[in-house]
């Protein structure tokens, strides 16, 4: 839901053979009122004819006899101010405003904003309207801007490999509901996706592996700068994860002298649960994650943050955890990144403008607990998570919102499918730790409200869904989590319309499933939704 929309009269309709070349005496699909705004149009041009068969119509070279601009871009806030400045953080680092205004009247649509990403976001608005109106557009004036600055997907990358083709198709899903960051989950204990030219073992035993026998793989720094690219022409920032202390099992096979290995535990599903740690008393260990530290900088440029893990220390004491994450936010800080950490990183007492990334929420944390087969040493981890978010407030550290009970995409469906195939992929995908969630539940929620302790906007830095692969076999089953959360999460990231009305919520939601059948997009086809 933007900020504000007033209905006006009428339609402006766009034609098929609106050219998008500039300036010339004909119409012309678009005008642009400053030479910044050549990409941003071109990258609407391009999506749109992804996204909907309407705009097979934008083709180059086209003419018309009509003398006016079908869309105007222009560089300007102009009555903008009304919308509330976003809270929060920007991943980035750098403010930008991303306030916009659409206005679509019987002689052309008009869409302005004081930055090109501002601009950006108002194309994508209209995307959305042509997706939904294809070429006749209902006119109307929109005046929009989001309620918080970090709006992201956490991604793991490591329990399945995602090839960069992946990758790229979960940005232009991000770009389209306007999340502004994808946080990489690079290393855990099943793999570990990037190379650190000082340590090659990194690659030659670390990044073999994935979840079970799923392939393994990684990212090459050339890969990873095409991703930054591709990210940064939508507006979104790739924000890199190093899981330390814990979850280092990629590391102990690629230098086992560097962790410590405890026995673990087996688990009810016949897997075996690993506990790895790095010492912090051990010198060695600084060597390492300097050196690796260092090779992940270059190659997340656009990132202010590097996230440096933190969860889930299993097996060692709660001292030598605060310890390495002190010392770890210190190292980063020190090379010029800003921290974001789990939230048992609020344990170890770091600096106030560290990210908290709080996950385990009260309501989860109380379900998971009272299961019969949870281990103690889980429910004494839990029983200490409850501190974590007070901690971090404390300190004056910003949350970034996680939520498990509204935003891990890992959860199962609870909605049901009239195809059986979908029922069968509702079946297997999902960790079976949570309690199934549907769509609805999805959205009956506020980033504030919901969140224990938190009165004001100003406290959170944003909001970011997460979606871990445990049980994600194919591309197939991480799009059919994805998709149709992701707009729900988008909706509570952006919208300043809270709660949200959820017939009309679905209703808009209904509209999307066109567009990602026409992206090649799997979505799950609940029958909670009357899908177009
Ligand atoms: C907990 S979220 C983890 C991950 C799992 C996830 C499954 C977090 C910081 N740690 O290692 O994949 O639960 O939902």
């Amino acid at each position: 839901s933007p900020t504000s929309a007033i209905p006006g009269e009428g339609t402006f309709s766009l034609a098929p053979d609106d050219p998008i070349t500039t300036g010339s005496p004909q119409r012309t699909a678009i005008t642009i009122g400053s030479p910044e705004l050549t990409a941003v149009a071109t990258q609407f041009l391009g999506d749109t004819r992804l996204d909907s068969p309407h705009l097979q119509l934008f083709s180059a070279g086209a003419s018309s006899a009509d003398a006016a601009s079908a869309v105007r871009l222009t560089l300007s806030s102009a009555g903008l101010d009304v919308v509330p400045a976003a809270a929060g953080v920007r991943a980035d680092g750098v403010e930008v405003d991303e306030r916009y205004g659409l206005e679509v009247s019987p002689e052309g649509i008009h869409v302005w904003g004081a930055t090109e990403e501002a601009v950006f976001r108002g194309l994508t608005t209209l995307r959305q309207l042509i997706a939904v109106h294809g070429t006749d557009i209902p006119c109307q004036r929109i005046i929009d801007g989001p309620r918080f600055a970090w709006r992201g997907l956490s991604f793991d990358v490591v329990r399945t490999f995602h090839p960069p083709e992946t990758v790229r198709r979960v940005i232009d899903m991000c770009a389209l509901y306007k999340l502004n960051v994808l946080h990489l989950h690079l290393t855990d204990d099943q793999g570990w996706r990037f190379e650190v030219a000082a340590r090659p073992e990194l690659i030659k035993f670390g990044s073999l592996g994935a979840m079970a026998d799923r392939p393994g793989g990684y990212y090459t720094p050339l890969e990873l700068a095409e991703l930054n690219r591709y990210a940064e022409e939508r507006f979104v920032t790739l924000v890199p994860e190093i899981d330390f202390p814990g979850h280092t099992g990629a590391v102990s096979r690629a230098y086992p002298d560097l962790t410590t290995e405890l026995p673990g535990i087996p688990l009810p599903n016949g897997g075996h649960l690993e506990f790895h740690s790095l010492d912090p008393a051990d010198p060695e260990v600084w060597t390492f994650v300097e050196d690796v530290v260092d090779a992940l900088i270059p190659q997340f440029p656009r990132s202010a943050y590097l996230h440096i893990g933190g969860d889930e220390a299993w097996g060692m004491s709660d001292e030598a955890h605060a310890a390495f994450v002190r010392r770890a936010a210190d190292l980063v800080r020190a090379k010029g990144k800003q921290v974001i950490g789990w939230q048992e990183t609020a344990r170890a007492n770091t600096a106030p403008s560290d990210l908290t990334q709080y996950w385990l929420d009260i309501q989860d944390i109380d379900a998971i607990s009272a299961r019969p087969d949870i281990p103690e040493f889980l429910i004494e981890h839990l029983a200490k998570a409850r501190h974590d978010v007070p901690k971090a407030l404390e300190r004056g550290s910003k949350l970034l919102v996680s939520a498990t009970t509204y935003l891990y995409f890992d959860r199962p469906h609870a909605a049901t499918s009239k195809d059986p195939a979908q029922e069968e992929t509702r079946a297997r995908v999902g960790l079976r730790a949570y309690q199934p969630a549907t769509i609805q539940d999805g959205i009956a929620w506020d980033p504030v409200d919901n969140t224990p302790g938190v009165t004001s906007d100003d406290q959170l830095a944003g909001v970011e869904a997460a979606v871990w692969c445990e049980t994600v076999t194919s591309r197939d089953d991480l799009e059919f989590l994805l998709l149709p959360r992701l707009p729900g999460a988008a909706e509570k990231a952006w919208s300043h319309t809270t709660p949200t009305d959820w017939p009309t919520y679905a209703n808009h939601l209904a509209a999307q499933s066109p567009t990602w059948r026409h992206r090649g997009w799997t979505y799950f086809q609940c029958s909670e939704i009357d899908w177009h």
